[in-house]
């Protein structure tokens, strides 16, 4: 019998260049032993392999032989390549970049990534999604984390937020029963990455301080268009201290250069069947392109006696500080431009920690953080493995870092000499204390009653929820009130709906009117007595997404349909239009190899019709011969390519080919739906939402 290997067929046909790794660096010998430019296959020991395609077996068809310590190098290895995935904020997209100050804060901080103007900082920032675990959709309807790891000249410091200001919690000691209540429920493992269930609203509630962060779920700020058009926030109040020991309150602020963007519940819905990556796609091909998103850092600025006048206080994480009341200060900005090398290595390990701070800044007495303080540390322990964590490449400082701490699973480094403590006399270069620019935490005087006590100033839970629901636009009211209505019906308990309903009767009666006739309730239900009486707010358009919509198609992105005999000189235009106004455009036609235009030529597609839906662009045109439109009128993906741009309130470009596609669909025109060659139109209708067009697609609540 003749012996089958499999030599020679290992599949090293791709030709990108591997980063030299760890192993190969070492034995400049070993290119030789494989040839060309290829280095040596070798275990982790640094023994080539001289087979990689067969384990070793006692004979042709015998077992396989447990001597085999390559076969169970590697297999070992593969076996235990998942770590523990976070508990929360699992799902991430992580990207380097490099923040740089243009404002000096001088005048309140002593550090130095707040005083250098002109500095620029490296950065790695991780946007994340809450509930799922890591392998679900990019497009729940869930709360972005946003972490952002500066590796400043002083230390690491972390600001570890969120995209929405506020939380669902006022004490740290109830965030288990959050997360718990929201993740999948425990005997059933579903739903993933979803708030529409029993057990989340049932917690909500029963807990009153969550209504100000329930009306930003459910408003479309957790539907993002795009990482790259969300705003981040610090939530919590933290400090800053100058060189004379003062410390004043700030909250820390990032804002789009793109501006804020989201999509609308049935395109989020639809989006999560037509890419899962759709957000880690959209940052990687835009990093990839050049077009590095931006954002303009910003702080709010405070002092305790500014403080003790708000109508609220500023400790407690389920409020913000409006922007009328305290105006944002632009001090910097953040550029994300390089993509990481590995996944793993650094968007999975990144290890955030809300207590790395640096001197200069420092905690408030906010209870969610000080809980945060210690929960992530402990998180990283269990996650990562080891108290050397900080060794990882991603998460080592980049300034010069030393200390006694010595030994420890994994430990890399290699300290030298016979001295582990300090003070010492036997050594002369060991590290030392750094009495005036070491760190110092501020100065505040603490007094009263130990206890477990939540303040009194912490009882007023639905005067910002209120704000913030009278402070949108009408269509994003709607969407809010259609969002309560979507999520409760999913609730089986009818007694939690009705209980929600309560609640927002607080927010503002007309919202609760429209949720309870959205599930036909009978009968109005009670509101719940609150703790204290709503108060009247200044309404803050600064919380809206609409009125931050930026006048641009930057960053957007436009996809062309296209089949057989189409205009090719049409599709030009509109493609130029569309690049001179930013926006990326995409060829859409029913095969990948493309389409023969009505002059011969072949114009190659970026997708293929059937897995490219109009759901993934901003707008959309349509260029169709007769011939074109005959073929794809019997196409379902056709119709809803177009019904779905028209429903989600996207304009739309047509020829006459367009045109008569959208009867078959049976939409009808409107100022949305504009001439092909009328690209000034297009344009300036693409850099909206059609949102009139909505009562005539969907029923709201
Ligand atoms: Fe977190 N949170 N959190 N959180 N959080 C984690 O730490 C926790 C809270 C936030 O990209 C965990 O490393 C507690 C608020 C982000 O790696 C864990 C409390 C805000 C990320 C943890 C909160 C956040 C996390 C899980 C209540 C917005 C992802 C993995 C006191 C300001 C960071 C990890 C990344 C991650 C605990 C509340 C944001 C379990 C106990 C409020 C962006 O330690």
């Amino acid at each position: 019998m003749s012996k089958v290997t499999m030599k020679g067929t290992s599949g090293n046909r791709n030709q990108e260049k591997n980063a030299p790794s760890a192993e190969s660096a070492v034995g400049g010998e070993l290119h030789q032993l494989a040839g060309g430019d290829h280095p040596a296959l070798t275990t982790n020991q640094g023994v080539a392999l001289a087979d990689n395609q067969n384990s070793l077996r006692a004979n042709p068809h015998g077992p396989t032989l447990l001597e085999d310590f390559i076969l169970r190098e590697k297999i070992t290895h593969f076996d235990h390549e998942r770590i523990p995935e976070r508990i929360v904020h699992a799902r991430a997209t992580g990207v380097h970049g490099f923040f740089e100050l243009t404002t000096s804060l001088q005048q309140y901080t002593t550090a130095r990534i707040l005083t250098e103007v002109g500095e620029k900082t490296p950065v790695f920032t991780r946007i994340s999604t809450v509930a799922g675990g890591a392998g679900s959709v990019d497009t729940p309807r869930d709360v972005r984390g946003f972490a952002v790891k500066f590796y400043t000249k002083e230390g690491n410091w972390d600001l570890v937020g969120n995209n929405i200001p506020v939380f669902f919690i006022q004490d740290a000691i109830k965030f288990p029963d959050l997360i718990h209540a929201v993740k999948m429920e425990p005997d059933r493992g579903f739903p993933q990455s979803a708030t529409g269930h029993d057990t989340f609203w049932d917690f909500i509630s029963l807990t009153p301080e969550s209504m100000h962060m329930v009306m930003w779920i459910m408003s479309d700020r957790t539907l993002p268009r795009s990482l790259r058009m969300i705003e981040g926030f610090g939530v919590h109040s933290f400090r800053l201290i100058n060189e004379a020991g003062k410390s004043t309150f700030v909250k820390f602020h990032w804002r789009p250069k793109l501006g804020l963007q989201s999509t609308i519940w049935d395109e989020t819905v639809k989006l999560a069947g037509a890419d899962q990556d759709f957000h880690r796609r959209d940052m990687f091909e835009a990093i990839q392109a050049g077009n590095f998103p931006e954002w303009e850092f910003a702080v709010q600025l405070f002092t305790q006696e500014e403080a003790d006048q708000f109508p609220f206080d500023h400790l407690d994480a389920t409020k913000l500080i409006p922007e009328e009341l305290v105006p944002l200060k632009v001090i910097g900005r953040m550029v994300l431009d390089r993509w990481p090398n590995n996944f793993f290595a650094e968007t999975e390990q990144v290890a955030y920690c809300p207590s790395h701070v640096v001197p200069g800044i420092d905690f408030s007495n906010d209870p969610l953080l000080q809980g945060r303080l210690f929960s992530y540390l402990d998180t990283q322990l269990s996650r990562l493995g080891s108290a050397n964590f900080h060794q990882i490449p991603v998460n080592a400082p980049k300034c010069p870092f030393a200390n006694h701490q010595r030994d420890g699973h994994m430990q890399m480094a290699q300290p030298t000499g016979r001295v582990a403590y300090e003070p010492n006399s036997l050594s002369g270069n060991s590290p030392r204390e750094t009495p005036s620019q070491g760190f110092h935490s501020a100065a505040v005087k603490e007094t009263g009653e130990k206890g477990r006590i939540r303040a009194e100033s912490f009882a007023d839970h639905y005067s910002q929820a209120r704000q913030f629901y009278l402070s949108q636009t009408s269509f994003e009211q709607v969407h809010i009130a259609s969002a309560l209505v979507f999520e409760l019906s999913k609730v089986e308990h009818v007694h939690i709906r009705e209980a929600m309903v309560g609640h927002l009767r607080h927010i503002e009666e007309d919202l609760a009117r429209r949720v309870a006739a959205g599930l036909a309730l009978e009968q109005m239900p009670n509101a719940p007595k609150p703790a204290m009486p709503v108060q009247q707010m200044r309404a803050s358009p600064a919380l809206q997404i609409i009125g931050k919509m930026k006048d641009t198609l930057k960053g957007r992105s436009i996809g062309i349909l296209i089949a057989d005999g189409s205009d090719g000189a049409a599709i030009k235009k509109i493609t130029q239009a569309a690049t001179d106004a930013g926006a990326s455009v995409k060829i859409v036609a029913p095969k990948v190899g493309g389409a023969k235009l009505a002059d011969g030529s072949m114009l190659a597609a970026d997708g293929q019709l059937a897995g490219t839906p109009s759901v993934i662009f901003d707008a959309v045109a349509v260029v169709l011969s007769d011939e074109g439109v005959k073929s794809l009128s019997r196409e379902s993906a056709a119709i809803d390519f177009v019904r779905d741009a028209f429903g989600h309130l996207k304009a739309i470009a047509v020829d006459k080919g367009g045109k008569a596609l959208l009867e078959i669909a049976n939409i009808e025109q409107d100022a949305g739906v504009v001439n092909a060659s009328d690209k000034e139109a297009f344009i300036a209708a693409a850099k909206t939402r059609l949102w009139d067009r909505e009562k005539s697609v969907r029923t709201l609540a």
